[in-house]
């Protein structure tokens, strides 16, 4: 629609900057923007947001000419429910000018640095959580104090720099789907800081504040429908749209720095002393449902989560991998109760509005499959009880990285480790060459005989019968 005008920005009073977030894709626009545009308009405050893409200028292409105003749309049964939100007061793309980043984020008004980065982002290894002192990005913005490029340069250089002006630090806020968030970015963050200078990781363990959270809303990427759906009912063209279900949670540790935070309780957020048990819960329950469904459902053809669920075996699949494997390892949350978390997590599942595509969710496996499916396994393991399920998923995930279909057609693998899962599993017994593979397996894990019995029986079906059919025996 080559005449549609763009999306334009309300003449409302623009709230100073108090966030910087790094990461502005999609899920940080449905979930976070939302949050803070909703607790903003309760409550006030200074809460708006300096937006930093640290790769790609995309987003700033997409909400530049609309003055970083965009559509959130709610895609729920009564249909698309469109909110224009202005949170976003600027957006800096990294590479092009990192001083600047580093400017923003100095500034004494930014109280908190948020984050979704995506699990890759952390440059951890996924099975240990340590910082992975090889990683490229991290070698680079040791060398390059001044034009860092990973998400922790960033916050660490900024840090150095609010330190030597007398400023207290940030809280710097995670908000990916990897368990105990908040310590995992604390432990990387001081093992970088360490690197440039003791004291400044002394100061940064000591006066720093490392938040853990628990955030949830299934959020698919945005098309060009979606884009031309939403001029054709507002009348105008908005690049920087997101699609998210209705459906949204966020828990957070209540620990920041000065207590200087929004009010995102107004907006219905939880502030508790501990997220541990509402992060495994969501981690095993829904991320770990997503990434079985990702792996066996493109291997059987389907497109999306909700196709997947609506076939009968699928759906009895995911229920036997939630009652009989995940549930008994998660102590319930305070004020949930598992069985109709999970009533309404098939619910959300089975939303037709919600594209959510098994390819996309199958993106970065080796990053994800570790907090989603291994930490729940070693747990049956522990308890000795069987786990079918689950170890029918690892192996959809490792026949999938493998790169080629049921039918022989080439998949798009992403994953940061790409080449090496290829490289790995080019053995003839894949099983094996894959489980050695010590940025996801963890060496007790992988030399438990039972595990690896249970990876290869599983592996051995879905590659003598498919998927379809191997979802239907492992529920038997
Ligand atoms: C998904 C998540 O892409 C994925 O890996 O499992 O993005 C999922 O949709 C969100 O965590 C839901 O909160």
């Amino acid at each position: 629609m080559p005449d549609t005008p763009r999306l334009r920005r309300s003449p409302a009073p623009r709230p100073k900057t108090g966030i910087v977030h790094l990461g502005p894709g999609a899920f940080f626009r449905a979930f976070c923007g939302t949050y803070t545009a909703d607790a903003m308009q309760a409550g006030g405050g200074d809460w708006g947001v300096c937006a930093v893409s640290l790769r790609s200028p995309s987003v700033r292409d997409q909400l530049g000419p609309q003055d970083c105003a965009y559509t959130s749309v709610m895609l729920g049964p009564e249909g698309p429910k469109d909110t224009v939100v202005e949170v976003i007061n600027s957006v800096l793309v990294a590479p092009e000018n990192p001083n600047a980043v580093l400017v923003a984020m100095a500034d004494p008004a930014v109280k908190i640095v948020s984050m979704t980065i995506t699990e890759k982002g952390y440059c951890h290894n996924p099975a240990t959580g340590d910082l992975r002192a090889d990683h490229p990005d991290i070698i680079h913005d040791l060398a390059n104090p001044d034009a860092p490029r990973s998400a922790l340069g960033f916050l660490v250089l900024a840090l150095a720099r609010r330190r030597i002006a007398g400023h207290p630090p940030f809280t710097v806020l995670p908000c990916d789907n990897l368990p105990d968030n908040g310590a995992l970015t604390r432990k990387v963050v001081l093992a970088f800081a360490r690197q440039v200078s003791p004291d400044l990781a002394d100061w940064i363990a000591q006066y720093g504040a490392f938040p853990s959270t628990m955030v949830d809303r299934i959020t698919p990427a945005t098309t060009d429908a979606d884009i031309d759906a939403l001029a054709a009912r507002q009348g105008y063209l908005d690049r920087a749209c997101v699609m998210h279900e209705p459906f949204r949670q966020w828990v957070i540790e209540d620990t920041f720095v000065g207590s200087l935070r929004p009010g995102w309780d107004t907006a219905g957020a939880q502030f508790v002393t501990d997220v541990a048990a509402f992060e495994s819960m969501k981690l095993r329950c829904l991320n770990g449902a997503h990434s079985a469904l990702a792996y066996l459902g493109y291997l059987a053809g389907f497109e999306t989560i909700s196709q997947s669920v609506a076939d009968e075996g699928f759906a009895r699949f995911i229920r036997a991998l939630w009652t009989q494997e995940v549930l008994p390892t998660i102590p319930p949350p305070e004020g949930t109760d598992l069985a109709s978390y999970c009533d309404d997590l098939n619910l959300r599942f089975a939303n037709p509005a919600i594209q959510h595509r098994t390819w996309q969710i199958a993106m970065d496996g080796s990053q994800k499959v570790p907090q989603r499916l291994l930490g729940t396994i070693a747990d049956c393991l522990e308890a000795g009880r069987a786990f079918p399920c689950l170890a029918l998923a690892v192996a959809g995930w490792m026949r999938y990285v493998q790169g080629v279909d049921e039918k022989g057609a080439v998949i798009d693998v992403r994953d940061p480790l790409a080449q090496q899962l290829k490289a790995a599993a080019d053995t003839e017994d894949q099983v094996t060459g894959l489980l050695a593979v010590r940025d996801v397996f963890d060496p007790a894990l992988a030399q438990n005989p039972e595990f690896s019995r249970a990876v290869k029986d599983a592996y051995a079906m879905l590659m003598s019968e498919g998927a379809m059919a191997a979802v239907r025996k492992a529920v038997l």
